[in-house]
């Protein structure tokens, strides 16, 4: 009974400070992280927007995009196919293993890619996200066989 009461004075203890951060739980809401290729952009700060397309040819249009060192993108993704695609961005490395976890029914784990849209065909998506770090990283749709069909780009940033 005592440990009862100890537990029941630490919950109430604790609720304030709970209660100002509904979302905790929630990846999404959290901080943003700092990745080799850059962190999640304020949508209020963009200081550029760039238009792509992805069709089911399994193409980005276009597919080679330059970024200045700290420019704030943000991405607007239009599907013009039947099928859904989405942006993941990432360097090389992440995205080839990610693209081999799809391959074989892995769920991927969506916490560890903060870069990602998912857009329905015939609807725009959307990614904001500032360039910090300079180098050559990579973009890719994920969904299964999209990366091996060659549906992928690169963003060179200095
Ligand atoms: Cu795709």
């Amino acid at each position: 009974m005592k440990r009862l009461l100890v537990s029941l004075a630490l919950a109430a203890a604790f609720a304030p400070a709970h209660a100002d951060q509904p979302h905790k739980a929630h990846a999404h809401a959290a901080k943003p992280v700092q990745t080799a290729y850059g962190i999640a952009g304020d949508p209020a700060k963009v200081t550029r927007t760039i238009r792509l397309d992805m069709t089911d040819d399994m193409r980005f249009t276009p597919s080679a995009l330059d970024v200045k060192l700290g420019e704030i993108v943000r991405f607007v993704l239009a599907n013009k196919g039947v099928q859904m695609h989405e942006m993941v961005l990432g360097t090389k490395d992440e995205l080839a293993q990610h693209a081999a976890m799809m391959r074989q029914g892995t769920p991927m784990d969506h916490h560890a890619l903060p870069a990602m849209a998912h857009v329905m065909p015939g609807k725009n998506g959307e990614i904001v996200w500032q360039f910090n770090r300079a180098g050559t990283f990579d973009f890719a749709c994920l969904v299964p066989g999209h990366y091996e069909a060659g549906m992928k780009g690169t963003i060179s940033v200095k």
